[in-house]
């Protein structure tokens, strides 16, 4: 049984993982129209698998006598200044989101929830991944000379290959 602290904190987590999966459905969007179309996979992808970490999270908390709630969300952007800033808001978001999950794994070991706390183990590691993932891309379009080089076309094509969990290994 989870406490109605932790309860609320998970919801909180819930939405935030929403948001996210909203956020890089958006960015999807405009990258297709942009016409990047390898970005626009990368970014459905991703979206995709913040959904999952979300329906995680709504199965757990059921499960251990809480109940999951199904926030609404603000808007996600529409408009995006160019890939660069895109990728930047991505990784400034990603380390907001290692926050929030630090925040939660401290306030599991407060309430000594630790079966709470072990399930937040896999949030963590993901963590590492996503930021690191997202580091790597912007690496690598400022490498190529960000929006005003001419290696975008190759950028685009690359990016439409990598899965999150694979990033480290493809983009070495
Ligand atoms: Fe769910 O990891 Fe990104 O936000």
């Amino acid at each position: 049984m989870i406490s109605k602290q932790v309860e609320a904190e998970l919801n909180n987590q819930i939405k935030n993982e929403a948001y996210s999966s909203q956020l890089y459905l958006a960015m999807a969007s405009w990258a297709e129209v942009q016409g990047f179309e390898g970005v626009a996979s990368f970014m459905y992808r991703h979206s995709d698998e913040e959904r999952t970490h979300m329906l995680k999270l709504v199965k757990f908390v059921n499960e251990r006598g809480g109940q999951a709630i199904v926030p609404a969300l603000d808007a996600p952007p529409t408009q995006f200044e160019g890939l660069e800033a895109l990728f930047e808001m991505l990784l400034n978001h990603e380390v907001e989101i290692t926050n929030n999950i630090n925040e939660l794994v401290h306030l599991t070991l407060a309430n000594k929830d630790y079966t709470t706390h072990n399930f937040l183990q896999w949030y963590v590691s993901e963590q590492i991944e996503e930021e690191a993932l997202a580091r790597t891309v912007l690496d690598k379009l400022r490498l190529i000379g960000g929006e005003k080089g001419g290696g975008l076309y190759m950028f685009d094509r690359d990016i439409s290959g990598i899965t999150v969990t694979s990033a480290n290994d493809e983009m070495a």
